[in-house]
C-alpha cells in the first residue's frame, strides 16, 4: 500500500495534511514531520498543514485552504480515524483521502487508503518509517517534528509503547543533528504557576471504593485559575499516574467551548478502552477518552471503571 500512497503523492499538485482536533504532540509532530519532508522534496507542489491550534504548537501557523482547493487535493488525516476526533471541514472535501494512525479504533469515515500500525508508539514513528521506506529525505526540520511527536506519545521513551523499533527510528532522527536539550526545555520546562496548579489539582483528587482516582474539573475551578480545558484535561491527568495504590485514574474537565465534559481515562493493568467506547470515545487500551454531557455521566463512568477492578 505504501507504493500506492507514494504514487498519489507524486501525482497530486496539491496535498493537504490534517490531523485530529485538540492536537497533541504526536498529532503536530506527524503533521509537520510529513509537511516539511514533502515541502523539501516537492518545492513545486502546494503543500498545506491545516487544523486548529493550541499551546502545544511548537511549529508554525496552520494554513487556510478553500473548499475548491480541497476538492482537488490529496488529503492525509493523521493520528486518528474517528469522526468524533475530527473537524469535518478538515477532511470532507478531498479528491483522495489517506488515513495513517496507530490507534486501535476502526474508521467511521470513508477513505481511500488506510495505513494502520497499532504496534507503533506514535503516528510520528509511522511517518518517519514511511518517509524512509519511500526514499523521501527527512530534513532536520522534519526530524525535529517527528522526534517531538515520538517523545510526546512515549513520555520521553518511558511508556511501554516504546519498542526496539521506536528507538531505532529515533536514532535515525537524531542523526539529523536536532538539538534535543533545546526541544526538551521548550516542551517540559514549566512555570512556577503551573507547578502550583498541579499541587492544587493533586490535593483535591478523589477516590472511589476500588481506588479509582478521579478529579472533576468544574467550570468554577477553570475560571478561578484561568485554565485552558485542554491543559487541565491532558496535562494534569499525569499527576495521578505512577501511584502504586491507584490502578485506574480518570480526569473529567468541563469545556466551555462545547458545553460538555472531556473525560480522559488511564490505567496500568486494566483495559479502560471499552469504557471510553461505551460513551462514544476511543483511543488505546490503557489510555483513552470520551466526551459526555453531564456530571451524572461521569459518575456512571466511574461505576464502570470500578467494575473493571476485580476483588
Ligand atoms: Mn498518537
Amino acid at each position: 500500500m505504501e507504493r500506492e500512497v507514494f504514487g498519489l503523492i507524486e501525482r497530486f499538485d496539491s496535498i493537504i495534511i490534517a490531523r485530529h482536533k485538540n492536537p497533541d504532540l504526536d498529532a503536530y509532530g506527524s503533521q509537520f514531520g510529513l509537511y516539511y519532508a514533502l515541502k523539501n522534496k516537492y518545492p513545486e507542489k502546494k503543500i498545506y498543514a491545516i487544523g486548529d491550534t493550541n499551546s502545544q504548537n511548537y511549529f508554525q501557523e496552520l494554513d487556510m485552504v478553500d473548499d475548491e482547493t480541497k476538492k482537488k487535493s490529496l488529503v492525509f488525516i493523521l493520528d486518528t480515524v474517528a469522526r468524533q476526533m475530527l473537524n469535518e471541514e478538515d477532511y470532507i472535501n478531498h479528491s483522495q483521502l489517506i488515513l495513517i494512525d496507530h490507534h486501535q479504533n476502526n474508521p467511521d469515515i470513508e477513505y481511500d487508503y488506510y495505513i494502520r500500525d497499532i504496534e507503533s508508539s506514535s503516528t510520528s514513528e509511522m511517518i518517519a518509517n514511511l518517509l524512509i521506506s519511500l526514499g523521501i529525505e527527512i530534513t532536520k526540520e522534519s526530524a525535529r517534528a517527528l522526534y517531538i511527536g515520538i517523545i510526546g506519545d512515549t513520555g520521553r521513551f518511558l511508556y511501554s509503547s516504546t519498542t526496539a523499533k521506536t528507538l531505532l527510528t529515533t536514532s535515525k532522527l537524531l542523526k539529523k543533528n536536532i538539538n534535543t536539550s533545546e526541544i526538551h526545555d521548550l516542551i517540559y520546562l514549566e512555570s512556577l504557576e503551573s507547578r502550583k496548579i498541579k499541587n492544587i489539582f493533586f490535593n483535591s483528587v478523589e477516590y472511589t471504593k476500588k481506588n479509582v482516582a478521579y478529579r472533576k474539573n468544574t467550570k468554577e475551578f477553570l475560571d478561578e485559575y484561568n485554565l485552558d480545558p485542554n491543559f487541565v484535561s491532558r496535562a494534569l491527568i499525569s499527576q495521578m499516574a505512577g501511584i502504586k495504590e491507584i490502578p485506574i485514574w480518570a480526569n473529567f474537565t468541563y469545556d466551555k467551548s462545547q458545553d460538555r465534559i472531556i473525560c480522559e481515562l488511564r490505567s496500568r493493568d486494566y483495559q479502560v478502552l471499552e469504557v471510553a467506547k461505551k460513551y462514544g470515545g476511543g483511543g488505546h487500551f490503557y489510555a483513552c477518552g470520551c466526551t459526555v454531557n453531564t456530571w451524572e455521566d461521569t459518575d456512571s463512568i466511574l461505576k464502570d471503571l470500578n467494575k473493571l477492578i476485580k476483588g
